[in-house]
């Protein structure tokens, strides 16, 4: 176990990740310094607790002296590893390690780790609930927004940890060590931080580097990229696959949800696609990773069923948020990249208003042409990604370029009919205008919701 008692820690990055590892690592004794390139005063909030623990605190920037002095630097996952002064004290010889790796060194019990491009938090929430129906005593945390350092003092020998798992998180782990692996799919996302999709597929892969034969992972058969990772995997592989029968793991046939625990054992029928209450062919996909991974750690068949029968959709992901003047709303302010938001527009059959835009990623919105002329009525860009994402989809689909997601609302419901959709699922993310994706749906929400109220839209 690493040793921190009197040792100088420094932590990149004040978010989440930043403040949950300076108190943990400052409770093991060690001298923690954070530093973060935002001022003083938007730290504000955080700053009096640290400095009360008797961690200081470098704010307004990253000083090459602060990284220079320190037996271990601990980074946040979205600082990127490239970042000059990581690089700098990399060349002088120090450790660095992400929160996650530095979690991974003191939680107790097992993990069951879940990555993907997309997909990730509905499946770790519904992977958590079926765990927790079947008995086991379960934590959950990760990229789903609870650090992984703050489950350490809860989880006990006997605990699962449920995590959902980043590229930025998986790149810097050296000794993360899940008993089961969940990869969902690999699709592009995240190209401006790993700087090309193979970079990306490998940090990724990074989620069962270090498993053995004795651990599982969990693939999506049906996703190429993601087959391809099995080559490279150590672990005992199982599939799932919307498209065929597997040897071992789950998947769809004859509207039946099936699972087979090995080669040489009989299918076990879990349940019938239509008891899932998830919208969307891609939630599918979801379930059936779950049902794997779960059976797999030891959950009854009947808790694997019922915990699915009674999932909720999760806050920001196809979230259905209301009908007014006959159209519905519905908010998957996660769909953070083109993907997601191909699965999200896949999940109607048509008369979509769609709200595209935030911050770009280094993607390629040209990938939507084909659903947006069968299935969008009309685009509605918001945010810095608009004027890229209007030259590569114009002439196919009618834009209306409304900056705000306050006018793109406004404009939307204003222009559909009863029986439309409006559709917030932007394949950007939302740091250009909002804090974060949550920040971006629950405004969507509110305004929905104010609309209603006031019925501004018809003068929009
Ligand atoms: N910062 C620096 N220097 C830099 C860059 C950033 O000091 O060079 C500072 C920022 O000023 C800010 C802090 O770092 O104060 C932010 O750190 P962070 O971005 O790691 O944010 P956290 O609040 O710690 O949240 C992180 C994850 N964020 C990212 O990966 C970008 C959260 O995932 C996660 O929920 C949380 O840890 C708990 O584990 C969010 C996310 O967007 C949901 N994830 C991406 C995604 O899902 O696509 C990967």
């Amino acid at each position: 176990m690493l040793e921190l008692k009197g040792k100088k820690v420094l932590v990149v990055g004040l978010g989440k990740s930043g403040l949950a590892a300076a108190l943990f690592l400052r409770k093991r004794g060690a001298q923690v310094t954070v530093s973060d390139v935002r001022s003083a005063e938007a730290l504000a909030n955080d700053i009096p607790a640290l400095l009360e623990e008797g961690i200081n605190v470098e704010a307004g920037g990253h000083g090459l002296l602060t990284f220079r002095r320190q037996d271990l630097i601990v980074v946040s996952p979205g600082v990127p590893l490239n970042t000059p002064e990581l690089a700098q004290a990399r060349s002088f010889g120090l450790p660095i390690i992400g929160e996650l790796e530095l979690a991974a060194r003191f939680l107790k019990g097992r993990t069951l780790a879940i990555t993907g491009s997309n997909g990730k938090t509905t499946t770790t929430t519904l992977v958590g609930e079926i765990l927790q129906e079947a008995g086991l005593p379960t934590l959950v945390g990760g990229n789903i927004g609870v650090p992984v350092v703050s489950l350490i003092d809860q989880s006990t020998e006997q605990s699962w940890s449920v995590l959902e798992v980043s590229s930025f998180q998986l790149e810097s782990t050296e000794e993360f060590h899940p008993a089961i692996a969940v990869i969902l799919n690999i699709t592009p996302d995240h190209l401006d931080r790993h700087g090309s999709f193979e970079n990306y597929a490998l940090a990724k892969e990074r989620i069962f580097a270090v498993q053995t034969p004795a651990d599982f992972v969990v693939l999506n058969a049906d996703n190429p990229r993601t087959a391809a990772a099995a080559a490279r995997a150590r672990s005992q592989v199982y599939w799932f696959s919307m498209e065929h029968p597997v040897d071992q793991g789950a998947w769809i046939m004859d509207e039946q949800v099936w699972f087979r625990a090995s080669k040489d054992s009989a299918p076990e029928s879990v349940l019938p696609v239509s008891a899932i209450p998830l919208k969307g062919a891609h939630n599918v996909e979801n379930i059936l990773a779950a049902v794997c991974a779960t059976r797999l750690a030891g959950a009854p068949a009947p808790a694997v069923r019922h915990s699915i029968e009674k999932f909720k959709a999760v806050e920001h992901r196809l979230e259905f948020v209301a009908t007014v003047n006959g159209v519905d709303f519905y908010n998957d302010s996660k769909a953070t990249n083109v993907d997601a938001t191909a699965k999200a527009v896949e999940a109607f059959p048509g008369a979509i208003h769609l709200i595209l835009g935030g911050k770009d990623k280094n993607s390629d919105y040209t990938l939507l042409a084909d659903l947006l002329r069968q299935r969008v009525k009309a685009v509605y860009t918001i945010g810095s990604a608009a004027p890229k994402i209007e030259s590569q989809l114009r002439g196919m689909v009618p834009i209306h370029s409304c900056e705000t997601l306050e006018k793109a609302v406004a404009t939307a419901g204003a222009a559909a009919h009863p029986g439309d959709i409006v559709l917030l699922a932007p394949a950007c993310s939302s740091f250009d205008q909002f804090e974060n994706y949550e920040h971006r749906g629950r405004v969507f929400k509110q305004l929905v919701h104010e609309g209603r109220g006031w019925k501004v839209w018809q003068n929009a």
